[in-house]
């Protein structure tokens, strides 16, 4: 199988396997375990932020932000195909108290204008504005990429109107690469920020949440009122550790592979993408007349997985456990599931 659904599917690397094995543990609920306390300096130091917290997921990292900067009954700006809002089960809304309010921007990249108009004017009768969440990349858009100068201007616009800015990094790694720029700097001036071990970086589990020490705090208490206090889980941050080093340095062939993928499939008749947009390891395109069900199970004969998002929409992620050849073993398969149509 070629699995395409996505960049989580990934198995851990030898290294990581060992790293886990050998890994200094101790109760982590205590702060007592070695691994996880150094993971979290590590990646604190990375992102220039003063402290980090080890979440078991990026809907839990994303969730507790949530939670620590807003207050029950107020409003979270996000973009109308933002992770938070589409794929969290709510629960800004179940957990949180808070009341998305969606702003469609295009290529899911949020500008200041447009995040501006959102606010709430600070009246008696309506929800005031608690956060503004921003994603880079933005998956479901295609991977795009938040320009360094939008980040900066919506976090010191924003800072000015005293509402904090969470970024759901969970691709973060992928975007720095792609703009040949730090995560540290892509980040700055953001409240706060959450990234993913498991997805492009290939750690099996596991989530940072990076901000102030005091926030990360308030982030700690909240982590465990949501029962994700973990153990003895420096076996999983030894494998994060791993992915923090030996990663980030080959995301580019996940990008070029994406390309090769998209030119693929823009000479395949009946499917649709704008190649050049694919900047990063997520491509989406359009399956036209065909259904994109229908396509997925034409394509899963053939030993190649892919994400339908709906009847006409389909999302393929590259990631460090496919390779080159794999790509085009599955351009091949589908120019031939392209073929047949809805039949
Ligand atoms: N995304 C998953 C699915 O949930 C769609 C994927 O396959 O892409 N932020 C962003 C931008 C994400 O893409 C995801 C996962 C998360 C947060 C949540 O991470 P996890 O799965 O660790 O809770």
């Amino acid at each position: 199988m070629i699995d395409l659904r996505s960049d989580t599917v990934t198995r851990p690397t030898e290294r990581m396997r060992r790293a886990m094995a050998e890994a200094i543990v101790g109760d982590d609920v205590f702060r007592e375990d070695p691994t996880v306390n150094r993971l979290e300096s590590q990646a604190a130091a990375q992102f220039e932020k003063p402290a980090a917290l080890f979440v078991p997921s990026g809907s839990m990292g994303n969730l507790i932000a949530i939670c620590c900067h807003t207050e029950r009954g107020q409003e979270v700006i996000c973009e109308r195909r933002s992770h938070v809002y589409h794929h969290e089960m709510a629960s800004m809304a179940a957990i949180a108290g808070a009341l998305p309010r969606v702003v469609e921007s295009p290529d899911g990249i949020l500008s200041w204008q447009a995040i501006e108009r959102a606010i709430q004017p600070k009246l008696d009768f309506n929800a005031w504005t608690g956060l503004v969440t921003l994603e880079n990349t933005s998956n479901l858009t295609g991977g795009t990429i938040y320009p360094t100068e939008v980040v900066r201007a919506i976090c010191s616009s924003a800072r000015d109107r005293g509402i904090p800015v969470h970024l759901d990094g969970a691709r973060i790694f992928n975007a720095a690469v792609a703009l040949g720029q730090t995560v540290a700097d892509i980040s700055r001036g953001c409240d706060s920020v959450s990234f993913c071990l498991s997805k492009g970086l290939g750690a099996p589990v596991g989530s940072l949440l990076l901000g102030s020490s005091e926030f990360i705090q308030r982030a700690r208490r909240v982590r465990k009122m949501l029962g994700g206090g973990m153990r003895q889980v420096g076996v999983l941050a030894a494998a994060g550790l791993v992915a923090l080093e030996e990663s980030p340095g080959r995301l580019h062939i996940d990008h070029e592979n994406a390309r090769l993928l998209a030119e693929g499939i823009a000479s395949v008749r009946g499917l649709q993408i704008d190649a050049a947009k694919v900047v990063t390891n997520i491509l989406i395109f359009n399956t036209v007349s065909t259904d994109a069900y229908t396509f997925f199970g034409r394509l899963l004969e053939q030993g190649v997985m892919a994400l339908p998002l709906d009847a006409t929409t389909v999302r393929m992620v590259t990631h460090c456990d496919v390779a080159r050849k794999d790509i085009e073993v599955a351009i091949e398969a589908i120019g031939k599931a392209a073929a047949r149509g809805n039949t």
